[in-house]
């Protein structure tokens, strides 16, 4: 693939081969017991999705070692030549189905909403997506090049990198969460005490698991293990479409590495962007752990 430039789709930016099937997402039939995980990239979806795989398998690993994350969890938007769009890996599902998606809320298709479906979205304080995602466009030649970290950063700053403004995403979904069936939840907190985060979901999908399950899911979903499983760790996509080499999917897993990266003056600009951002919401991050 030659790292297709930026379309845009109902006033979104978004990647050029996932433009080609939007008629499809948009037309999507969403099922009353679907789940979506709804996230701004590299905010903790593969983590919410494999654990929530977990919880439906009752903690059995062999039942989740079925498949990578991507055919597990398929991807709402994902559209890339040779391989399955997201749509039709969707469609035929037989069980109940998980859902991946990066979409704001405006742009989810209607079904979900008439089906009144479940949504648990998870943000991650905007200076490490950040990082992650500038590692994540040059590893996922899916994307177009994204320059320099500097020029990055001011794309990012601008909404004109895929799936648009963070911050728009993230205060579009916290504002109608009480409204919808939705469940909010923090990468940052699932770092700090991954079992209370899971029974926060647990509660939510109406579910629940013995203490040893409970365990079970944690030790299976903490970032080493699922660096190390390659069933989640993403290392069964074609290099054609990931290259590891240029940057493991799993690459960290931490709060706050933002600093290994950020100049003061960049840092001072986000502070000034966040401030202009969320001066009109009650939501807001952590930064460190
Ligand atoms: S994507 O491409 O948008 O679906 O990416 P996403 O899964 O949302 O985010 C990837 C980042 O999440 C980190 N990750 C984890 N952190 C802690 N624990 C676990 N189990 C875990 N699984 C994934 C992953 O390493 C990416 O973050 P960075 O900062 O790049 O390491």
């Amino acid at each position: 693939m030659n790292r297709p430039p930026i379309k845009i789709v109902s006033g979104m930016p978004i990647l050029g081969p996932f433009a080609e099937n939007w008629a499809n997402v948009q037309r999507f039939q969403a099922r009353e017991d679907d789940i979506m995980i709804n996230t701004y990239p590299k905010s903790g979806t593969t983590w919410m999705s494999e654990i929530l795989d977990l919880v439906f398998n009752g903690g059995d690993t062999k039942k989740t070692a079925r498949g990578a994350i991507y055919e597990r969890v398929p991807f709402l938007e994902y559209a890339v030549p040779g391989m399955p769009t997201g749509t039709e890996s969707l469609d035929p599902m037989k069980t109940r189905r998980l859902v991946k998606s990066h979409l704001p809320v405006e742009l989810v298709p209607q079904s979900f909403w008439e089906k009144n479906c479940k949504v648990i979205c998870v943000a991650r304080n905007p200076k490490d997506v950040l990082v992650s995602y500038y590692h994540f466009y040059q590893m996922a030649i899916v994307h177009p090049d994204p320059g320099t970290f500097e020029e990055f950063f001011e794309g990012f700053m601008k909404g004109t990198i895929a799936f648009g403004s963070w911050s728009q995403h993230v205060k579009g979904w916290w504002k109608i969460r009480k409204q919808r069936n939705v469940l909010f939840l923090f990468y940052e907190d699932m770092l700090e005490d991954p079992k209370r985060e899971i029974k926060k979901v647990l509660k939510f999908i109406e579910k629940d698991v013995p203490e040893d399950v409970l365990e079970k899911i944690r030790q299976h979903t903490t970032f080493k293990a699922m660096k190390e499983n390659k069933m989640s760790n993403y290392s069964t996509t074609p290099s054609s479409v990931m290259n590891h080499d240029i940057s493991p999917f799993m690459r960290k897993g931490v709060c706050g590495d933002w600093k290994n990266h950020l100049t003061v003056a960049q840092n001072e600009i986000f502070d000034a962007y966040l401030e202009r951002e969320m001066s009109d919401t009650d939501l807001t991050f952590r930064f460190q752990e």
